[in-house]
């Protein structure tokens, strides 16, 4: 799916643009240093393609696209749990439909805001009153922040994520630096772990990174660039691909997607709900991500 020629359904500005992205409308944004794309669902962001240079995103082909499941690829917005700690996986945020808050082009970026509230819907697998921002800018570097409110009378607790997918050139030639040594390893029932710092990913991996460094630089030899990841408000970073077998496994990605991603996601975690993040009313609390690449 070719997210930059897909044609114009309203535009807002000149640079600024709704466009369909299957069932789903999606905003599509054109600045002299940057392209990116976020879906209004889920407040998914589909793409962000400094001029010039490839995706920093990888997004699956085989995502629905429904308007319903959640997106493969990208980067899904986690909250207001991360992974099982209920159901649905990762929370609702990232199959919810949010709305268009306020957007603004200025000569170094350009900044779209969405939002999403507490409802009927949200009410039942969550009870609690919130108001979430999802802040997309768009220049010679990708800021990604959600922004979560307590509009209620009581303190509430969450975790969540910006789960994102980068793309890369090959799996196989890739590593990563600045992840820190310590992580809780997923797939050996949450044992805790320490390895030297620089990670090769060699097999299916689902760690999170406990004490992550203020940069984490996955560098591609393959697509010639260095992808930097700074993150803030998060308590660890994690790292996933599924591999071959998990990638086989699933509908949404193609069977040879996991060489060409992988995520690293700025995180809250916590291994329930209640001891997670607390927000007091009427306070806010932001979690980051920060992207940008460099030639190697
Ligand atoms: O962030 C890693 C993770 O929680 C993995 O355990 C893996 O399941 C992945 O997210 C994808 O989850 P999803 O619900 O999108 O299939």
């Amino acid at each position: 799916m070719n997210l930059y020629t897909a044609p114009i359904d309203y535009s807002l500005t000149k640079s600024i643009e709704f466009i369909y992205v299957g069932e789903s409308r999606a905003i599509r944004v054109r600045h002299p240093k940057a392209s990116g794309v976020i879906s209004l669902h889920g407040a998914h962001v589909l793409s962000y393609q400094p001029t010039g240079e490839e995706d920093l995103l990888w997004l699956s082909g085989n995502s629905q696209f429904d308007g319903k499941a959640a997106i493969r690829g990208g980067i899904p917005v986690c909250f207001p749990w991360f992974a099982k700690a209920a159901s649905p996986s990762h929370g609702f945020a990232r199959t919810s439909e949010w709305q268009l808050h306020a957007y603004q082009i200025t000569q170094e970026n350009a900044l779209i805001t969405l939002q999403l509230k507490d409802d009927q819907g949200t009410d039942a697998t969550w009870p609690h009153p919130f108001k979430a921002r999802l802040l997309f800018e768009v220049g010679e570097e990708l800021n990604v922040t959600l922004e979560v409110m307590n509009i209620g009378g009581h303190p509430w607790t969450f975790t969540g994520a910006l789960h994102t997918y980068l793309n890369i050139g090959d799996i196989d030639t890739l590593s990563v630096t600045g992840l820190g040594k310590t992580f809780i390893d997923k797939l050996d029932e949450n044992a805790p772990q320490a390895e030297p710092e620089t990670l090769s990913v060699t097999s299916a991996i689902d760690r999170i990174y406990t004490e992550p460094k203020e940069e984490i630089v996955v560098h591609d030899p393959t697509l010639g660039r260095d992808i930097i990841i700074k993150n803030s408000g998060h308590n660890s970073a994690v790292v996933w691909n599924p591999w071959q077998e998990g990638a086989q496994s699933m509908a949404d990605m193609q069977d040879d997607g996991y060489q060409h991603m992988l995520c690293v996601e700025s995180v809250w975690y916590a291994p329930t709900i209640e001891e997670g993040k607390t927000v007091q009313p009427a306070k806010t609390y932001q979690l980051s991500t920060n992207i940008s690449s460099r030639p190697r």
